[in-house]
């Protein structure tokens, strides 16, 4: 549904902006005190990462980041959401802050700040120091209290100018992407310690909240980002109602159930009987999790659906992942399906349906919670012309397309207070390397040129004027 005749018109308090990740981005690796995160060494693992790809350089943020201000400034974007690098400000994970690292952060909020723009600051984007792997990791209680102290120690030093925080970007995807499936770094192939690392990672959300809330000024808001699934079951089959209910328990309920109403499922508990006992739960520490957050960070790009399997007819796993192990616990017997139509260069399905579903979804189960889209976006096979233009007429589309729904899920009620685009510049693809490109901006690695693409354009537009005009005939 992105027909339109008449113009879209968001609401006039509406946050527009554009969002990135450290490791993605930065480069830098070894400079000024930072040492290695999980990435770090994933990404030079043989095998690990298309290309033998790492963020070493990436697109040189840390050098250019007063170039890509200036960018954002002149395609007017209001906000910027970036991440900071736990290995740069408090190296190995614990112990002293370093200063050089702080003073980066300092110096790009200043220089966003100076540009009329608002920063939006996540702590942790998947970049664990790689110490408190080697300590345990995601799997051990510790690294949620280093978590809560590194939270801390930045808040400290950055909360003065910026008043929007998210604890973590996609923890789903740290713990069943990074322990479950091991395509994600550290790699690990273990679905026990998957859900030990999924609580571990709220329960470090939980005790960043109240770290964050004793240092930051009243009125600073603090949030948290989820890659929600848009579930559905191929069919109204009883046997497809189920694998919907189950991934359903391990996507979304497994988060919001906990952080909203300080308690696991009972059904996925039940689910999971046979991987884990969840003895790593202990006394308080739903409570810990619970702690009010003032807005949650939705990361949409298609949808999940699924399928009783059929033992007669074994099908490839197409979960939209990659890898061959799956990253969910306890999913034997589900089918992933994918689902018809267009597919982006990720080879994920476009289907903004699936937007607005998950934006009325919680409108209804966590009435009056304000959401923010912190991530949307597409990779297309961009490339510069001979005239140095880069045409990405399906970004585009698909942009216009998911605003649609945005602006359509408003409309039924669901309290969306704003979008940014994934992402603002071409980067580090996690295991795809630099091969996906999801920018509105083109990034030349070898040049470190960057080139706003005709996306960029357009979506300046719709954030200059707040709203969406009826799209003009194809040139
Ligand atoms: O690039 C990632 C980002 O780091 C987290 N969300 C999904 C994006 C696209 O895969």
């Amino acid at each position: 549904m992105t027909d339109h005749a008449q113009p879209l018109v968001f609401p006039a308090d509406f946050l527009w902006g554009a969002a990135t990740a450290a490791y993605q981005i930065e480069g830098a690796a070894g400079e000024d005190g930072r040492t290695p995160s999980i990435w770090d060494t994933f990404s030079r693992t043989p095998g690990k990462v298309r290309n033998g790809d790492t963020g070493d350089i990436a697109t040189d943020h840390y050098h250019r980041f007063r170039e890509d201000i200036a960018l954002m400034a002149e395609l007017g974007l209001p906000a910027y959401r970036f991440s900071i690098a736990w290995p740069r400000v408090r190296p190995g994970g614990s112990g002293p802050a370093n200063k050089a690292g702080l003073d980066f952060y300092d110096r790009l909020v200043d220089g966003l700040l100076e540009h009329g723009i608002t920063p939006v600051a996540t702590l942790y984007h998947w970049d664990l120091p790689q110490e408190l792997e080697d300590a345990g990791g995601w799997t051990d209680r510790s690294t949620a209290r280093r978590f809560a102290e590194y939270a801390a120690l930045v808040a400290g030093r950055l909360g003065d100018r910026v008043g929007a925080w998210t604890t973590l970007n996609e923890p789903w995807c740290s713990a069943f992407l990074g322990y479950g499936s091991g395509v994600h770094a550290p790699g690990r192939t273990d679905p026990a310690a998957a859900l030990a690392a999924h609580h571990h990672l709220l329960f470090a959300h939980g005790l960043a909240v109240g770290a964050l809330r004793a240092e930051l000024p009243a009125g600073a808001r603090v949030s948290l980002t989820l890659n929600l699934a848009a579930v559905r079951p191929r069919s109204d089959d009883p046997a497809d109602r189920e694998a919907a209910r189950r991934i359903d328990g391990l996507a979304n309920r497994i988060f919001l159930d906990p952080v909203f109403h300080a308690r696991y499922p009972a059904d996925v508990l039940a689910d999971t009987a046979g991987v884990t006992d969840w003895s790593f739960v202990r006394d308080g520490d739903l409570a810990e999790i619970a702690r009010p957050v003032d807005a949650l960070g939705i990361n949409y790009y298609t949808p999940t659906v699924v399928a009783a399997d059929d033992p007669a007819d074994p099908a490839p796993r197409q979960d939209g992942h990659g890898g061959e192990r799956s990253p969910w616990p306890a999913d034997q017997g589900i089918r992933f399906l994918p689902a018809d139509g267009e597919r982006t260069a990720m080879g994920w399905p476009v289907d903004a349906d699936g937007l607005y579903e998950l934006l009325t979804r919680l409108r209804d189960d966590l009435p009056g919670l304000p959401l923010l889209i912190t991530e949307n976006g597409a990779a297309y096979d961009d490339y510069s012309d001979p005239s140095g233009a880069v045409r990405d007429p399906e970004r585009i589309a698909y942009l216009r397309a998911h605003l649609t729904a945005v602006h359509r899920a408003i409309a039924a009620g669901a309290p969306v207070r704003g979008y940014f685009v994934w992402s603002l510049l071409d980067n580090f693809e996690w295991a795809y390397g630099y091969g996906k490109r999801f920018g509105i901006v083109h990034v030349d690695f070898a040049s470190q040129r960057r080139t706003p693409k005709d996306s960029a354009r357009w979506y300046a537009e719709v954030v200059r004027t707040g709203e969406l005009r009826p799209a003009g005939p194809p040139a």
